[in-house]
């Protein structure tokens, strides 16, 4: 939450239905940013970030701790997006949350902008980490995590992750770090959309069964409809009861959805990275704006 501006606050005392709700139509609004900012390169990756905006959502609208005109403050929550090409979605998320201009979007990827394609520390303010080497965010935010609690912090750090960064080697020795170390002021999101570079995670290498090596590795592991605000809400709730958390690190495993809310890029056979025709941006703003994802608000 943001604790200077009033936009997109909530207050510890709003109840889990308003903490919802207004997670919703952050995710909404970051939605039509997302398919703004892909329109001006014409391709992208959008659908991942589409498919995760809810998660980018809980996190800016309801729990981190920042300070929209001064992102570097010390007492900051840490966000740390390990997955580079989802910046895209991040941005949005950065634009909504005042830390970011929203009319700057429309620099996204071209020369001299803030915004690369690929998240960048050093050009964007909010970004944490440059994450574009898949598999190293974990290491980064196990060893802030431990930073910041020898400093005698208490700000969390929150780690977003995909699935394809299971498959590697140095997540599972982070995974282990972080139990060893007790750090409770960690929590990691995984995105679950199924889905890699080179085609369906289950055929590229078979993570599963994901839940129980994070519950063995001594995490507090919930799995979740990552597209369903109120699931999100209630994930985090868990996790800041000591009773259930019990000292460890907390992972929610979220299940999403590719292109979620524009159901013409739901279905895209080539989700990884999409190219978009010209004609079809407004097509899938319609589609949006339609959607389940687009009433009352
Ligand atoms: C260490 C590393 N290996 C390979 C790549 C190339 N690469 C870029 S995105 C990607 C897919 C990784 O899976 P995931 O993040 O789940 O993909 P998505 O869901 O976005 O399709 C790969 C292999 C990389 N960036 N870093
Ligand atoms: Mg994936």
């Amino acid at each position: 939450m943001n604790t200077l501006s009033t936009a997109t606050t909530t207050t510890p005392a709003a109840s889990p239905a308003e903490r919802t709700r207004l997670v919703q139509e952050f995710a909404y609004r970051m939605r039509h940013h997302i398919l703004d900012m892909g329109e001006v390169q014409g391709q992208g990756y959008v659908g991942q970030a589409l498919g995760a905006s809810e998660m980018f959502a809980v996190v800016y609208a309801d729990q981190l701790n920042f300070r929209a005109e001064d992102p570097d403050w010390t007492s900051r929550d840490r966000f740390l997006l390990s997955t580079g090409h989802y910046a895209i979605g991040h941005y949005a998320a950065l634009a909504e949350a005042g830390i970011v201009p929203v009319a700057e979007l429309e620099t996204y990827g071209s020369d001299d902008s803030r915004l690369p394609m690929s998240g960048m520390a050093t050009y964007t303010p909010g970004m944490e980490i440059s994450g574009g080497s898949l598999g190293h965010g974990l290491g980064v935010a196990v060893g802030t995590a431990l930073g910041l609690r020898h400093q005698g912090s208490g700000s969390r750090v929150i780690n977003f992750m995909s699935d394809g960064e299971l498959d590697e080697g140095s997540t599972w020795e982070a995974a282990m770090g972080a139990h060893h170390h007790g750090l409770d002021n960690l929590t990691v999101l995984v995105d679950i959309n199924a889905l890699q570079a080179d085609g369906k995670t289950d055929t590229v290498l078979r993570t599963e069964p994901v839940a129980d090596k994070w519950a063995a590795s001594g995490w507090f592991t919930q799995r979740v409809d990552g597209n369903d605000a109120a699931a999100l809400v209630t994930a985090f709730d868990h996790a800041a009861d000591p009773g259930q958390r019990q000292g460890r690190p907390v992972v929610i495993l979220c299940d999403t959805r590719i292109g979620r809310g524009v159901p013409m890029l739901e279905t895209r056979e080539k989700a990884h990275f999409m190219r978009i025709e010209e004609h079809e941006w407004q097509l899938c703003r319609e589609e949006l704006t339609a959607g389940s994802e687009g009433q009352n608000r």
